[in-house]
């Protein structure tokens, strides 16, 4: 008998991931389907149409989270959890998320084709908000699937605009005001299980089709502020400066060399967004604000890269005469996946002769949160030089289907335990 993943349908794929391309706010200009938007409402019907065909039993909660149901054997047994997110980053791809979504259908698919009905449930989901560029908070769905969001954060969170995320909730007709009788906090889950693109070139370069992700990074975000003098650019002469911009700089810079000196296995430093007061070109900035982003797999190595860079910042502040805050805004703790799952996935890999690595994961993931629920891991496919968050990410869809064998394989196993 031909194994499930031998009969992964790479057409119907390429439907799921063109025909949700559909929902785009930048059309001609990359991906954007943020979090709340009109199009995000329009991508989960879309998506909530596709679950529907395959006979799938959909539910949705009050934060936009999609649950659809394999039914298993066994409805008492804890089910297990596949799927991803379908917002993206403003002017982004076609990928990032959307094909551990799709994959996570076709598994499903598959298994129904071939009358494979498991044990357990399957639910394939669609977490809502996983980026953070709206709302500044990462995985919002997931978050408050494993319970670490409050009605509080949701009236804190703010997008550009000074739109709560409570107030985008209920503008879209959800009911933040039950948020915490309405979905299934800690629900119970046995496994989950997450494919997506590497947004990375190992892969690639390694030309290997699968990666068993072995950690996930975790983001710690702060803003810094640093209040100088603000004068005239003429009249004012090098020694007599306060300039907060150049402090800023100097700053800035001590973050790239405590992450490249850093003994971690894997850690990074980036400012993503910087803002000068009054931003003119003939005035010494007096305020500087940036963001801070620090990834790393070891909540140890992100500790003491954030006491070296305040220890450091408090020193440059000093010798300029200008005043710096950090301000930490969230710091999440990385994730080691599950070996068992990651040992069947490696498992039904070689079954199908299907080349795969180990690897760690700089994004952090809906898998990120889920971890708290349940074991989880991760499935990598490669995605083309590494590109990603770019209207150029793209995938070979050969890889896909490779990934989603492998994801379907372990799935049955899994959900048969
Ligand atoms: O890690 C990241 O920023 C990604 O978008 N999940
Ligand atoms: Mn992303
Ligand atoms: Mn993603
Ligand atoms: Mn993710």
């Amino acid at each position: 008998m031909r194994m499930i993943g031998e009969q992964i349908k790479k057409n119907e794929l390429r439907a799921w991931l063109d025909g949700i391309a559909a929902f785009n706010g930048t059309p001609g200009e990359g991906m954007t389907r943020e979090v709340y938007t009109g199009e995000f409402q329009a991508a989960r019907a879309y998506v909530i149409g596709e679950m529907e065909k395959l006979g799938l039993h959909v539910r949705e909660d009050c934060l936009g989270n999609i649950f659809g149901l394999y039914p298993g054997t066994d409805a008492d047994a804890a089910p297990v959890w596949t799927g991803s997110h379908i917002d993206t980053v403003p002017k982004g791809g076609k990928y990032d998320g959307l094909a551990g979504v799709f994959a996570g259908l076709e598994a499903v698919a598959a298994m129904g084709r071939a009358g494979v009905r498991p044990k357990r449930s399957i639910s394939v989901n669609v977490y809502a908000g996983e980026e953070m560029s709206r709302f500044g908070v990462c995985c919002i769905g997931s978050r408050g699937l494993s319970g670490r969001l409050s009605l509080a954060d949701l009236k804190a969170h703010t997008d550009p605009s000074g739109l709560s995320l409570y107030d985008a909730l209920k503008s879209f007709g959800y009911g933040p005001d039950h948020f915490d009788q309405d979905f299934p906090r800690r629900a119970p889950v046995h496994a989950s299980l997450e494919l997506h693109i590497e947004q990375n070139d190992k892969l690639e370069k390694a030309g290997v089709p699968v990666g068993i992700v072995t950690g996930i990074c975790a983001p710690t975000n702060l803003i810094c502020t640093v209040e100088g003098v603000q004068s005239h650019a003429g009249g004012t002469s090098m020694a007599d400066r306060r300039d907060a911009y150049m402090a800023a700089a100097e700053m800035a810079l001590l973050l790239e060399h405590l992450a490249q000196t850093s003994t971690s296995d894997y850690i990074t430093g980036t400012v993503g967004e910087l803002t000068l007061t009054p931003g003119a070109a003939n005035v010494i900035p007096g305020k500087a604000v940036f963001t801070v982003d620090i990834r790393s797999v070891s909540a140890e190595d992100k500790d003491e890269l954030v006491e070296n860079l305040r220890a450091g910042m408090r020193a440059i502040a000093e010798r300029r005469g200008v005043e710096v805050t950090l301000t930490p805004l969230n710091n999440d703790a990385p994730l080691r996946c599950d070996e068992h799952l990651s040992g069947v996935m490696r498992d039904q890999a070689d079954a199908l002769a299907i080349p795969h690595m180990d690897l760690i994961s700089g994004p952090y993931h809906d898998s990120l949160m889920l971890g708290d629920l349940a074991p989880a891991a991760m499935i990598f496919i490669p995605c083309e030089k590494g590109i990603s968050h770019d209207r150029a990410e793209n995938i070979d869809d050969d890889d896909l289907v490779k990934g989603t064998a492998v994801l379907a394989e372990t799935l049955a196993k899994i959900a048969d335990e």
